[in-house]
């Protein structure tokens, strides 16, 4: 029989919400670790009833079990990279700073999710400022969309140059790489979706995917962060995961897959 080296295998962990419709948060993640060859595990720290319309209940778990969950894992494996989706509140925010910072869990990529494509709110207002001051300082990536970027700077966001000053703001808050998604709403009908990047040694550039007008877009920022942990556990640099991770989102947002009626999910299939 061969024999199989414990831990060996690349292993990453989302922290984040479950979403009853398996199109965002903790599942969608865990679909963007499968596409990419990483066994993935979930600290699911709330949950939402959620269906293609829209968000229609919530809840966050115990602190005293999110911690359990914290150690269940960490007693048992070799987590290389771990990523961030919905966090609720300060309080939950500061479990998990409380927690990470105590676990080997390799670099963290913070998605700072604040509200759904449905308009629904993810993170309480009071806890923006513990996002800030607490997590962004861990954090080797951070994901902002667009609004959430004007949200983390507290600035309106009117043109590029805007844009790469507050992804330099970010960068300023602790944020080792910064990535600002989705700045095609600047100027409007652009048909490219630009993200503008900037890396650790100060680099900054746009990477650009054609914009596909297509209602089944959720877990997109799930994926492109889950993505980009997904790499990055096995070992791939910060900058190309993060190209990996547009091209993978990409190409899960041009297959639709019909499920849902409304905002659907993308199709984790067609990442290649
Ligand atoms: O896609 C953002 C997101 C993150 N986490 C949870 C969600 C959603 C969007 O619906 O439900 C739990």
């Amino acid at each position: 029989m061969e024999a199989i080296s414990i831990n060996s295998f690349p292993q990453a962990v989302t922290i984040a919400g479950s979403d009853s419709d398996g199109s965002a948060g903790a599942q969608a993640d865990l679909h963007a670790f499968f596409s990419r060859h990483i066994y993935g595990m979930s600290i699911l720290v709330a949950a939402v009833a959620g269906n293609s319309y829209g968000i229609s209940a919530g809840h966050s778990f115990p602190l005293d079990f999110i911690d359990a969950e914290f150690k269940a894992l960490a007693d048992d494996f070799h987590i290389k990279s771990a990523k961030t989706g919905m966090l609720a509140d300060s309080e939950l925010i500061l479990d998990i700073v409380k927690n990470y910072q105590k676990v080997q869990f390799g670099p963290l990529v913070v998605d700072p999710v604040i509200t759904t494509k449905h308009g629904a709110k993810l993170l309480e207002d009071e806890a923006i400022d513990t996002l800030r001051e607490r997590l962004l300082p861990l954090a080797e990536v951070v994901t902002p969309n667009f609004s959430e970027a004007q949200v983390i700077t507290g600035s309106e966001l009117k043109d590029q140059n805007e844009l790469v000053e507050a992804a330099e703001k970010i960068q300023k808050f602790g944020a080792k790489n910064v990535v600002i998604k989705g700045a095609h709403l600047i100027g409007s009908k652009q048909k490219k979706v630009s993200d503008y990047v900037l890396l650790e040694n100060g680099d900054g550039y746009f990477l650009s995917e054609e914009y596909i007008d297509t209602s089944h877009i959720n877990g997109t920022g799930d994926t492109f962060s889950a993505v980009i942990a997904a790499e990055i556990a096995k070992g791939e640099t910060v900058k190309n995961s993060i190209e990996i991770a547009k091209k993978a989102t990409h190409q899960a947002i041009v297959k639709t897959i019909g499920v849902g009626h409304k905002f659907g999910p993308i199709n984790h299939w067609a990442i290649e």
